[in-house]
């Protein structure tokens, strides 16, 4: 290596380091704001439980981007590559992804989450009733919420996606099948994927039914008793 690639690298190793730096700094306030939002569900499944006796949400992951995911977006999207950028142009740094056993289940987490009055609704994206041309389908939301850190109250973006065990399960496969093969699916097995996600979203309809019967025929015996 000549001085001139030596004096690069070093260049370019500090501009990491202060990126790094400054990943740390805005770390905290969405990792409080991953807690408030898992809290606010865990609270509403629990209600939820007292009163009818069974959970909506099944169970919940959270994760905070990395900086290289975050970088590798902001370059995909042209927009520049610095942690600045990061919190100004990317809405999902960080990221509840919260599985509900039934797809009604899906719209009353969504509805009681939303309608709670610090929580600020910034974007719907509805892939289960539009899903996406691959199949894709969930409930994504973008909302704020206050976070109160040393320097005050910040309003700090969460995505949240809300799907079935089923979507769940889909996406999850859909994820690690894409990524496995460098981003390369043939045509064919894209199709097959696609319609996977049909024949989910047909069971998903089925299990809802069966859901609802079992629910009706319960409330008739209350009534008669
Ligand atoms: P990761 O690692 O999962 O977070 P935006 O740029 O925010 O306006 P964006 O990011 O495309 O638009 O938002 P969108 O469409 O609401 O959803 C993005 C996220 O949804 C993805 O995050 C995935 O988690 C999930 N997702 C969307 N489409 C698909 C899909 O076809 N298959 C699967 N398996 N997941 C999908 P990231 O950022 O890609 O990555």
């Amino acid at each position: 290596m000549n001085k001139l690639q030596r004096e690069a690298m070093e260049q370019l190793s500090i501009e990491f380091q202060q990126m790094v730096d400054e990943f740390f700094s805005i770390q905290c306030r969405y990792q409080a704001a991953i807690r408030e939002v898992k809290t606010k569900l865990e609270i509403l499944d629990d209600e939820f439980q007292a009163r009818h006796k069974r959970n909506p949400i099944h169970h919940m992951q959270t994760r905070m981007k990395s900086i290289q995911s975050m970088m590798e977006k902001l370059r995909r999207r042209n927009e520049s590559v610095s942690i600045s950028s990061a919190v100004e142009n990317l809405m999902d740094i960080a990221g509840v992804r919260v599985i509900c056993s039934y797809i009604e289940d899906i719209y009353t987490v969504a509805d009681l989450l939303t309608s709670q009055d610090d929580v600020k609704v910034i974007r719907v994206r509805d892939y289960i009733r539009e899903p996406k041309a691959n199949g894709y389908r969930s409930l994504h939301l973008v909302i704020e919420i206050p976070v109160f850190l040393a320097e005050g109250r910040v309003m700090v973006p969460v995505e949240v996606q809300i799907r079935t065990i089923a979507m769940d399960f889909w996406a999850s496969l859909e994820h690690s099948l894409r990524y496995k093969g460098d981003g390369v699916v043939t045509e064919d097995v894209s199709r097959e994927l696609q319609q996977i996600a049909e024949d989910i979203a047909v069971l998903d309809q089925r299990m809802q039914r069966i859901h609802d019967r079992l629910d009706n025929t319960a409330l008739e015996k209350l009534e008669r008793v």
